[in-house]
């Protein structure tokens, strides 16, 4: 059911470095037509770090470990794209629909493929409000069932951060921060929160994944979270998040499209603020996702 671009193919044939992107971040993450051009840059900072980028998408029923130039391009402006979780993925595959890959379809994918390291924007997690909404991002129990490391810059700021941590650590996801101390929080470097463990360079990361497997915790994956350099502006951050928040709720948006909505709102309400972190968290995440695979090696 799966299908590998050549140079995915040879890559995991040779064993060389590879890093799994996913496709929800070019389909619903980001605009049009910057998205396009987003990934492949992206593809391009892997290959300059020294690995093989597969970006993971769903085409006419096919699962593609590495797409074309067309196949990328029907992920980043086909309006029949839908964003597809674990769940999803029997239901599109049999239907032969087209779909972008979350961080838990992706995950899942990376890992029937042989790659165990991927690279994503920020993580979902729980959302604010969850007491009631029950809206808890499937990539929180990717991260506990699948043993693919993820790049993010933390979890999405727009989620009850606090609650997220107190998942994760329940799931049993170890985090570790990347030159930092403090959690992430997507758009801002810092979350509010404290990360127990922090780790230097790429070598540390790879010998944690090494010992994991010699303690025999093999079906879970691991968090390397990684602060943007330069953050959004707190203020912004916090008016445009309690005013989407507000129109999410006004609109009744809810399940899969309140993430993709936020974002959204961000990128329309932030004058290229939003958009301009969102990248940079995509590029810098992509070449450090590239290095930690090198030195898997
Ligand atoms: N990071 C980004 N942009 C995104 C996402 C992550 O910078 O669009 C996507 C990922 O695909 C992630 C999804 O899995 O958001 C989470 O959606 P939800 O909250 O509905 O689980
Ligand atoms: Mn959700």
């Amino acid at each position: 059911m799966i299908h590998y671009s050549d140079e995915v193919s040879s890559a995991l044939k040779e064993k060389l470095p590879v890093v799994a992107l996913e496709s929800t971040i070019i389909s619903h993450g980001l605009p049009r037509p910057t998205n396009k051009s987003v990934a492949l840059e992206v593809e391009e900072i892997v290959r300059k770090n020294g690995a093989v980028p597969a970006t993971i998408a769903i085409i006419d029923g096919s699962i593609h470990v590495g797409l074309d130039a067309h196949q990328l391009d029907r992920v980043a402006n086909d309006e029949g794209i839908t964003k597809v979780s674990i769940r999803d993925l029997p239901i599109v595959t049999a239907k032969k629909l087209s779909a972008a890959t979350t961080v838990a379809a992706t995950s899942h994918i990376a890992h029937l493929a042989g790659i165990s390291i991927f690279a994503t924007g920020g993580l979902g997690g729980v959302h604010r409000g969850a007491q009631e909404s029950w809206d808890e991002s499937a990539d929180l129990h990717s991260l506990a069932n699948i043993p693919v490391m993820v790049v993010s810059a933390g979890a999405k700021s727009i989620l009850d951060v606090a609650a997220t941590l107190e998942r994760l650590e329940t799931l049993s996801v170890p985090i570790v921060g990347y030159r930092t101390s403090r959690f992430p929080g997507f758009y801002l470097a810092d979350s509010g929160f404290d990360l127990e463990y922090r780790v230097e360079n790429p070598k540390e990361i790879a010998a944690m994944w090494t010992a994991r497997k010699e303690l025999g915790i093999t079906s879970s994956g691991m968090v390397i979270a990684n602060p943007v350099v330069q953050q959004m502006d707190p203020v912004l951050h916090a008016t445009t998040l309690a005013k989407g928040l507000k129109a999410a709720q006004d609109q009744s948006v809810s399940g899969k499209a309140v993430t993709p909505f936020l974002l959204e709102y961000f990128h329309s309400n932030t004058g290229g603020e939003s958009l301009r972190v969102n990248i940079d968290i995509i590029r810098s995440n992509s070449a450090l996702a590239a290095q930690i695979a090198v030195a898997l090696h």
